[in-house]
């Protein structure tokens, strides 16, 4: 029989409400000894006293007694909706703790769900991750895997690759005899269109990864081209020291800001550009550590200026990133115009003044981040379901080969750990660790 567990499941600080939330067997004892009451009509909000140990209030409240099993986790569960702040919820959560309860580790409540079967890890994942959500096209992509999306594709590719494997152990029991074309080129354009379409929702997934955990947007340039007025215009306040110094910014600046429904992680650089000084080599080593991690890189360059190695050195880092989406930035539109654009005008530049139309920055980057937004695919919202779609494909690239060679011991073997790559996306084959693991990231409470 599993514990009681409690917890606060608001976020902690000043807030109007709280909610303390109590699943397992003593959930409804301890509900009915804290407020007094010793009756609790189930999925009926009570507003009620919760009174401590020695019978003082602690708050007036709403409290909801859910039955076992229609309840979250399956078990008997009681939330209170006190009023917010640090001290009320704690009274509360150390009250159910004296009264029986013990306080809940992180995603325990999510775990319980789990175990009692009343979600499958794709849906627990989605839950977690709606919570950090950084865009609204992130909120609806997860609200669709919860409603069991990635569920239905794992199902489905599993029954394709479980077909495969059927074939093949009825093949095994013929051994003498040759696989017939039919059937061989049947087996193979199954798992051929299964690499395929394995391959497509690992890449767009990867892709996309920014609408989950929010995108990293740095902003690279050589020295005094107007990075760090950029950032401070979008930001709408002077965080960063701007001055006519080249190499004023000497470490990266990170700051969140939202464009449009999506918040975004937005990266000052060191300009970049052969250093003598130890500090300022570092700040650019920075600098260039952040293209690479970055989903979208701003590069400026300075229209009042003529086009010189620095710039060229951009370029060609520009060049050689894979995968990422480029905004070319010419700035200082005030000023004459007198850089040779010819090498840029590939990436469509956008001339501004970071002095007066940064809006022009906002709507490019609005426009790419909704476009990236837009996704009716299923998406794989984790770095665990993304390397489980991995080695599922893996294995099937692996199976190939022994099925033309007719060694269908090993196509099985192959396809079995294809198989149970695929199944752990919903439910692991040794779960203990595996759900410890996963469990342990979600949200205290949740
Ligand atoms: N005329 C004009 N000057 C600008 C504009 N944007 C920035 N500047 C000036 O350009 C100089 C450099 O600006 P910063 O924002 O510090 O440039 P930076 O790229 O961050 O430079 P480092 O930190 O040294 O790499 C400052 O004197 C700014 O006032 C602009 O749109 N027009
Ligand atoms: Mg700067």
């Amino acid at each position: 029989m599993a514990d009681t567990i409690s917890a606060i499941s608001t976020a902690h600080g000043v807030s109007s409400l709280s909610v303390i939330r109590v699943s397992g067997d003593k959930s409804y004892s301890i509900a009915k000894k804290i407020s007094k009451l010793n009756n609790i009509i189930p999925r009926h909000a009570t507003l009620n006293s919760l009174y401590d140990s020695s019978d003082e209030l602690i708050d007036q409240a709403i409290i909801i007694y859910f039955v076992s099993p229609k309840s979250f986790t399956g078990e008997d569960i009681v939330e209170f909706q006190c009023h917010g702040g640090l001290i009320v919820a704690q009274m509360v959560l150390d009250r159910t703790v004296e009264l029986g309860a013990r306080l809940a580790t992180a995603g325990e409540f999510s775990k319980r769900a789990f175990i009692n079967g009343k979600i499958d890890l794709t849906k627990a994942e989605a839950t977690a991750k709606l919570i950090e959500a950084k865009s609204v096209s992130a909120g609806k992509i997860l609200a669709r895997q919860m409603r069991g999306e990635l569920k239905i594709f794992v199902d489905k590719t599993r029954d394709s690759l479980l077909k495969s494997l059927a074939y093949s152990e009825v093949m095994i029991d013929y051994a003498e005899e040759d696989i017939p074309d039919d059937i061989l080129e049947s087996l193979t354009n199954q798992l051929n269109n299964l690499d395929i379409k394995l391959n497509n929702i690992v890449q767009t997934s990867l892709r996309r990864r920014g609408l989950i955990d929010g995108f990293k947007v740095a902003i690279i340039g050589k020295p005094n081209v107007g990075k760090s007025s950029l950032l401070n215009s979008l930001l709408s306040y002077d965080r960063a020291i701007v001055s006519d110094i080249a190499g004023t910014t000497r470490d990266t600046i990170e700051e969140q800001i939202r464009i449009d429904s999506h918040i975004i992680r937005l990266i000052d650089t060191a300009g970049i550009r052969k250093a003598q000084d130890k500090i300022e080599k570092i700040g650019i080593e920075r600098s260039i550590s952040s293209i690479d991690e970055a989903d979208i890189i701003i590069s400026i360059f300075d229209g009042s200026r003529e086009f010189d190695n620095e710039d060229e050195k951009i370029l060609s880092l520009l060049e050689n990133t894979e995968d990422k989406h480029i905004i070319v930035v010419i700035n200082k539109s005030d000023l004459d115009n007198i850089l040779d654009i010819n090498s840029l005008k590939k990436y469509n530049p956008l001339f501004i003044s970071t002095k007066k139309d940064v809006n022009i920055v906002t709507d490019k980057l609005t426009n790419l981040l909704n476009s990236i937004g837009d996704i009716d695919d299923i998406m794989l919202i984790s770095t665990r379901q993304i390397e489980a779609v991995t080695v599922a494909r893996d294995s099937i690239i692996k199976a190939k080969e022994p099925l033309q060679n007719g060694e269908l011991e090993f196509f099985s073997y192959h396809l079995n750990d294809s198989l149970v790559a695929i199944s752990s996306i919903s439910k692991p084959y040794n779960s203990e660790e595996i759900l410890d693991k996963m469990f342990g990231e979600f949200c205290l409470g949740k």
